[in-house]
């Protein structure tokens, strides 16, 4: 039962009990506090889009009120509640990537931003027809950028597509109506089209929803992953450690939570510092030991190693420990319960971005004008705050493991390299890789990806799932949340291709990779989409034809909705292990579930038990390969 096994991780069953001896809650104890969830709410059927509501009408066809005040059904509530989610995901995505192609913008060779991958920027240049031959790199950089900000708001023609898109997946959006208009005014649409009296069916709904969700994922998360490769490196292959056992009991622990990578880069720079290393010693510690959690984790552990204290589900747990001299986070997934929680400890709950202030934190905003002076203040409160910790609270678990993180589509290629010999003859290709799967020695390709939640025991769905794939010759590709499971299972080890099938081991050994491939933070689903979409193209297929699934075994935010939307839409069957407040409409779950499937030539499918999600995904997987005959 979900109540006995809160989490596989045993570091933080352990501070867990730890939390119970302090007397302090956490998520899991909240959860108990709000006893069982609303029903209409679970099945998607409350309204409260205008003020006659809040409509509930009945969960169940056919008892009870079935239309809202306005006559709006069950299956128009479910579907602009879904559409409003896309529309929340999207937006925290894309909003993101805006940020980091408007730091392009200001980056200049003196200032703290800088151009640090020129084969990157010379890539995005020509893809978004920017000008190179004989200009000056920073004049690249900038155009680059307004170009980047020009799919965000451009009013005349349509999203202009990555050339990973291949074709045939573009004719399919066409003639469905779904190839965005630009990043903004698709989320935009939504939120005109679910006010009251607007959009009222359900197929319309979802293919606005899919719109929306192309745009973040080709789009807004697209531009962050490359506009972040340009100015903080294409990551390559690097080792890490993973679990809440990063902590040192004698440094400075920071932990470096939320998404954007500008602030965690700018502290990773000044934690170097000789003047703040010195302020360290001076109150008493060995040093600064800066650890990560969430995405932000992933952006700098993909590029600098940075060690992963955890994923979402860990963050309460991390100040528990007592070892913690600050939290400091910019936006998305941070709870509000930080706040109070580390106030029960010497902990300093940081928040530095206007986009996400929060009650009882300390407020620091980080200045991206003088980012380093900016990211060395920030510092400095963790440091100074080093005297305050009280050994008698400190307890850190003793469990961490080690991996191998920073498959960027680039260095996945590369690794491919090494058995580019003679005979195949073309380097710098996924030739080996296509090869190997329209043989059989690998079955397929899967894409772990999303979140923890206390619905699901913790890392459970995301460990048992990638287990049963790669043990059946499916390579695995991880991001977010669920990337960082695997990294503390030990599954991003590259002895972890024993637990592989026999295929699967024999690539791993000869490419010299892990069976598990961490491809970044949740934005860097691009990776995945760039790789699949580059895969597809050099066989000359669409998307929709490769033994490719994806598959969020814990996912709980609005984001996940989106990517879970666009993956779809890009023709990859993706299932869900959290049922989505969708079961109120039925002719949305047919939509979702079903019909999709002639639209887009791919699915969603909804199963909480992870040993069926996996058996589901690699029946599916051999389906595909015969209707393709590979
Ligand atoms: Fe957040 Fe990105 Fe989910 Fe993890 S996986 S809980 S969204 S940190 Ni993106
Ligand atoms: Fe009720 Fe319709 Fe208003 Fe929603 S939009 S709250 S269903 S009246």
């Amino acid at each position: 039962m979900e109540e006995k096994i809160l989490s596989i991780q045993t570091a933080q069953n352990e501070l867990l009990e730890k939390a119970k001896k302090d007397g302090v809650k956490t998520a899991w104890d909240r959860k108990v506090d709000l006893k069982a969830p609303c029903g209409f709410g679970v099945a998607g059927v409350c309204c409260r889009i205008c003020a006659m509501g809040p409509c509930r009408v009945s969960p169940v066809p056919g008892k009870g009120a079935d239309r809202g005040i306005c006559g709006a059904t069950a299956d128009v509530i479910v579907a602009r509640n879904f559409a409003r989610m896309v529309a929340g995901g999207a937006a925290a995505h894309s909003d993101h990537g805006r940020s980091i192609v408007l730091t392009l913008l200001n980056a200049s060779k003196d200032g703290d931003f800088k151009v640090k991958d020129e084969k990157k920027l010379m890539k995005v240049a020509k893809r978004l027809g920017v000008e190179t031959e004989g200009r000056d790199i920073y004049d690249i950089a900038h155009d680059t950028a307004k170009a980047g900000l020009e799919q965000f708001s451009k009013q005349i023609g349509t999203l202009t597509l990555p050339p990973t898109v291949p074709e045939k997946r573009a004719e399919v959006w066409n003639k469905l109506g779904v190839m965005p208009r630009n990043i903004d005014r698709d989320i935009v649409s939504i939120m005109h089209s679910t006010h009251i009296g607007c959009a009222a069916d359900a197929e319309s709904l979802i293919k606005m929803s899919m719109r929306a969700a192309i745009a973040d994922g080709w789009g807004g998360s697209y531009l962050a992953t490359e506009f972040s490769d340009i100015m903080f490196e294409t990551p390559k292959e690097i080792d890490t450690e993973a679990n809440l056992g990063v902590l040192q009991g004698n440094s400075v622990n920071v932990v470096l939570h939320g998404h954007e990578p500008t602030l965690s880069e700018m502290i990773i720079l000044a934690s170097e510092d000789p003047e703040l290393i010195e302020l360290a010693k001076a109150q008493g510690a060995d040093g600064i030991n800066l650890v990560g959690m969430c995405c932000t984790a992933n952006e700098a552990t993909m590029r600098h190693g940075l060690k992963l204290a955890g994923n979402f589900l860990q963050q309460e747990l991390a100040v528990v420990t007592g070892a913690v001299e600050a939290v400091v986070v910019d936006v998305q997934c941070i709870m509000p319960a930080l706040a109070q929680l580390s106030k029960n400890y010497h902990t300093k709950f940081i928040t530095t971005s206007p986009k996400a202030e929060i009650t009882g934190s300390t407020h620091i905003e980080f200045d991206e004008e003088h980012a380093y002076e900016s990211a060395k203040k920030i510092l400095k409160e963790a440091i100074m705050n080093f005297k305050n910790r009280d050994n008698s609270k400190v307890y850190i678990p003793d469990v961490k493991s080690k991996a191998v993180v920073g498959y960027s589509t680039e260095s996945i290629v590369s690794a491919l390299d090494k058995v580019t010999n003679s005979n195949i003859g073309v380097a710098g290709t996924v030739k080996p890789l296509a090869d190997c799967i329209v043989s059989g020695v690998l079955r397929g390709a899967a894409g772990v990806v999303g979140c923890n939640n206390p619905k699901t025991p913790h890392d459970n769905g995301h460990v048992e799932i990638i287990k049963n794939l790669i043990a059946n010759d499916v390579i695995v590709v991880a991001t977010g949340c669920a990337a960082q499971a695997a990294a503390k299972a030990g599954l991003l080890q590259k002895e972890a291709r024993n637990y592989a099938g026999a295929g699967l081991k024999k690539v791993c050994e000869l490419v010299d990779i892990p069976p598990v491939l961490h491809m970044g933070s949740c934005v860097d689903i691009s990776r995945i989409l760039e790789l699949v979409g580059t895969v597809a193209n050099h066989l000359g297929v669409d998307i929709s034809d490769l033994p490719v699934v994806g598959v969020a075994p814990e996912w709980m935010s609005e984001k996940a909705v989106s990517i879970g939307t666009y993956v779809v839409s890009s023709g990859i069957d993706t299932w869900l292990g959290v049922v989505p407040p969708v079961t109120g409409g039925p002719e949305v779950v047919d939509i979702l579930t079903n019909r999709m499937e002639d639209m887009v030539g791919a699915k969603f499918f909804i199963e909480t038990d992870p040993k069926k999600a996996s058996e589901q995904m690699v029946e599916r997987i051999e389906e595909k390969r015969k209707r393709i005959g590979i």
